[in-house]
């Protein structure tokens, strides 16, 4: 008997969505370029009772003839030029009204590309964001597919039958044609960038200013994923400062070194929503964050010779609930600044994002998964026009009750000299998007004066220059 669908590309991701696949009743066919992990799938999947639905190619040429047609082979290779690789060897194996399915972290503008050409050749094509790392590729993802509805249409069964499932829906939606699936994952990725720096300046905060010691941050952040924050990021957040490290007798937490790593995918959003004009402050700073983070030397050398303010900022543990509601209004503008870009991007692309649906299959399977995307969910679906998400009355209200405190904890945090990009950015763009009046009038005005860049005026129409 084919095989109804083959992966292609057997690191973390793909292997473990073939088993996955397999496991879930689909028998799948698999192929790695190199054969080191073609072997290592087989042994995985030695004695297991999903065995039998997986096979195991060497050759791209059995590897298609062995698969129903028309085909549906999905690929989980390295993104960029491997993608372009891949496509193009398999090619001549395929038929017209094949489907490729390319899971990886694809740059959507590649995805666009790929899309038409592969459309004008008569093939089907899906981007599809895949989030939630090695364990939600095994266990279940959260899935964002994008390209034609028909293509989506070939696909839908599997994805729906391997993706999370939050109170029995699949974190799995069609998203809307050619780049829509890879967008919205990578603007996953930079709200994701957001929550972790904001996560990590309440840590600061609390660590520099309560003096906190790791296992009290454990019962913290435990306590704190009982309530409105509850989510994947705080709740492993809270399991990191219990771990103690074996070799040094430490707390694992305090012996690793502070300069952040990353993929580029949030650099991509910060990079985008320039382009599109829409402002993400928070989550450019948080890339911003690491970047500064990797001048470790430099920031040592700095750290002698730039002061910090003398004075001593003391509060007590009461301030931990403070932190805590500050992170909650900051998190809140993070993901409203993150659908604000899809907001933007959909209108550009002609997407038509459905936002409720989007923070639906947020809820799973994702790094960012977390109960407040039901809120998110909650207010799109009671108007799915809504221009932000600071407007729906549930954000709007947390936030009115939250700011007193939310603005405390950014003067302590300023007066003891913590570096806190994310909190203050969240609140300054809060408090730029509520603004009736900002200084943009003499903005204009220096334009005009040094440009002859002309301005509007508030009490009639029209464009006028001044001889200034
Ligand atoms: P990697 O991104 O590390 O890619 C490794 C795979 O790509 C191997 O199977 C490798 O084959 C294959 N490959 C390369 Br590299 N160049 C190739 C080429 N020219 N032709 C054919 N195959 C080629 O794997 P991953 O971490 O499993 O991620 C796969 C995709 O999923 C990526 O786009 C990634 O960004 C995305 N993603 C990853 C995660 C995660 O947590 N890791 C999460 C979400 C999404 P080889 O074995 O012969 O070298």
């Amino acid at each position: 008997k084919k095989h109804q669908i083959g992966v292609i590309g057997l690191a973390v991701m793909g292997k473990n969505l073939a088993l996955n696949i397999a496991e879930h009743g689909f028998r799948v066919a698999v192929y790695n370029r190199s054969t080191g992990k073609t072997n290592e799938i087989l042994e995985e999947a030695q004695n297991k009772e999903y065995e039998g639905n997986l096979s195991a190619y060497y050759s791209l040429e059995e590897f298609t003839e062995d698969l129903e047609t028309p085909r549906k082979i999905i690929l989980m290779v390295k993104a960029g030029d491997a993608v372009d690789d891949m496509i193009n060897q398999l090619l001549p194996f395929l038929s017209k009204g094949d489907l490729i399915m390319d899971g990886g972290n694809s740059y959507y503008m590649d995805t666009i590309r790929r899309n038409k050409v592969l459309k004008e050749l008569g093939y089907h094509f899906l981007g599809t964001g895949i989030s939630g790392g090695e364990e939600g590729a095994r266990k279940g993802p959260a899935i964002m597919p994008g390209g034609a509805i028909d293509a989506y249409q070939m696909m839908e069964p599997i994805l729906t039958a391997i993706s999370a499932k939050v109170d029995n829906e699949p974190c799995s939606t069609y998203i809307g044609e050619d780049g829509a699936g890879h967008f919205v994952k990578m603007v996953h990725n930079g709200i994701e960038y957001a929550d972790m720096q904001l996560i990590g300046e309440a840590y600061d905060i609390m660590k520099k200013i309560l003096h906190l010691t790791p296992q009290e941050l454990h019962e913290v952040f435990d306590e704190w994923n009982q309530g409105e924050l509850n989510s994947y990021l705080i709740d492993i957040t809270a399991d990191i400062f219990a771990k103690k490290d074996i070799a040094s007798d430490h707390y694992l937490v305090d012996m690793i070194l502070d300069v952040g790593g990353q993929k580029g995918t949030g650099k991509w959003t910060s990079q985008i929503a320039l382009d599109l004009g829409a402002p993400i402050p928070t989550i450019t700073n948080a890339v911003y964050e690491r970047y500064l983070s990797a001048k470790k030397d430099e920031r040592i050398k700095a750290s002698q010779k730039l002061k910090g303010p003398e004075s001593i900022v003391t509060k007590q543990k009461d301030f931990i609930e403070a932190i805590r509601r500050a992170l909650y209004a900051s998190k809140i503008c993070a993901y409203a600044q993150g659908f604000g870009l899809l907001h933007t991007a959909s209108e550009q692309y002609g997407w038509k994002l459905r936002f409720a649906d989007i923070a639906k299959i947020f809820r799973g399977g994702c790094i960012i998964r977390a109960q407040f995307l039901n809120r998110i969910s909650d207010a799109y679906n009671e108007n799915p026009e809504l221009e932000n998400l600071l407007l729906a009355e549930y954000f709007s209200d947390i936030i009115n009750w939250y700011q007193t405190e939310w603005r405390e904890v950014i003067k302590a945090a300023i007066s003891a000299g913590i570096a806190i990009p994310a909190f203050s950015s969240a609140l300054a763009y809060y408090d730029s998007y509520r603004s009736k009046e900002l200084p943009m009038n003499l903005l204009q005005a220096q334009r005009d004066y040094f440009g002859a860049h002309t301005y509007q005026r508030i009490d009639k129409e029209g464009i006028y220059h001044t001889q200034w």
